[in-house]
């Protein structure tokens, strides 16, 4: 069987994109793949996070994973924090890894804005750490949305330029699995721009814990443009807003834009937002009631992660020492 490993940032609260390009795709997966669901805290304070809101967050992100259908029992949910593997790995892959690959990633450069200076050098890094968080399990198999196609590009990268320095066929190529007609969701302000969880606008996004009212208020003020849907999909052509809300219909849907325009097509925004607010309302609510019962026992939560940790570093221990042998680190003995 395949090993898939995946990630999720505990940088805030998961949203509609997160669901629908990556967590959704991941209780698919498992039903015939050996699965590892990361929350990746060690990424997230590659930009700043409040430490309180950190640990919340994190205890969030993994209560709303469970809540979606991830199972922690068939395969492994846990906190990077918690498996030394990755820290260790990534750094061997910073020494791997050219400056000149770091420099051509889109996701620094739009991360890093025009106050580049005062990035993070984590953030500059990110990509080897994720590089590590796959690699250290042997993982073959990524589910992620398109936005970070180019990071799995540069994971293979570092794996070819490890095994050719070091004389080995250590490192298995990755392939990205992106599933899905929704593969990258869109700000409800802005068409041309991913819905992320941390954008400074809350109106940009649907949080996956908004109430049923919040939800209707974000999708009808969405922005849109005046004339009313198209009929035909080449309709939707420079209308990113109008593409995006179809996309989202499709994907809760499981069809695809051609379907919705039929049943939607030629209609006004008002009636179809109303229908759009009312599906959501309807997918999303059982999961945040499910996050909110789980939250209720905090003790629980923490033992299904320290659970996953342990069965996580038992698989990449071993690998990440193989590779420090590879390199020449006379491996002493940890205490
Ligand atoms: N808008 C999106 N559409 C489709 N997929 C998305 N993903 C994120 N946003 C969208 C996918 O979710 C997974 C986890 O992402 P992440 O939290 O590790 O980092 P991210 O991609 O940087 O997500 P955000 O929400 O934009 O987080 P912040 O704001 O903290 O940077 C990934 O598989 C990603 O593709």
């Amino acid at each position: 069987m395949q090993r898939v490993f995946s990630g999720i940032q505990p940088s805030g609260i998961p949203t509609l994109g997160n669901y629908l390009g990556a967590i959704r795709n991941w209780v698919t997966l498992q039903d015939n793949h050996e699965c590892l669901w990361c929350v990746v805290d060690l990424h997230a304070i590659t930009a700043w996070q409040d430490p309180a809101a950190l640990r919340r967050q994190s205890l969030e992100m993994a209560a709303t994973l469970l809540a979606c259908g991830v199972d922690p029992v068939n395969h492994i949910l846990f906190l990077q924090s918690g498996v030394r593997a990755h820290a260790q790995l990534a750094w061997i892959f910073n020494c791997v890894a050219r400056l000149g690959w770091l420099n051509r990633m889109t996701q620094f450069k739009d991360k890093a804005g025009k106050d580049r200076e005062n990035a993070s050098a984590g953030l500059y890094v990110y990509p080897n750490l994720m590089a590590a968080d796959i690699h250290a399990y042997h993982a073959t198999r990524v589910p992620v949305g398109d936005d970070q196609r180019q990071h799995l590009e540069l994971a293979n990268d570092i794996a070819q330029k490890f095994n050719h320095d070091y004389g080995v066929d250590f490192f298995p190529n990755i392939e990205p699995v992106i599933l899905g007609p929704a593969a990258r969701v869109m700000s409800l302000r802005d068409g041309t721009k991913k819905m992320s969880k941390s954008d400074p606008s809350d109106q940009s996004r649907i949080n996956l814990n908004d109430d049923a009212d919040t939800i209707a208020l974000k999708i009808r003020r969405a922005k849109t443009d005046p004339l009313p849907l198209p009929s035909e999909v080449d309709g939707l052509a420079d209308r990113p807003e109008a593409r995006n809300l179809v996309g989202i219909y499709a994907a809760l849907t499981d069809t695809d834009h051609a379907s919705v325009l039929r049943a939607h097509g030629g209609q006004g925004f008002g009636p179809f937002k109303n229908a759009l607010a009312d599906l959501l309302v309807q997918k999303l609510a059982p999961i945040s009631a499910e996050t909110n019962r789980l939250l209720g026992d905090e003790n629980a939560l923490i033992a299904i992660l320290q659970s996953g940790a342990e069965r996580a570093a038992a698989i990449a221990d071993p690998i990440v020492s193989e590779a420090e042998r590879l390199v020449g680190f006379v491996g002493l003995r940890r205490g």
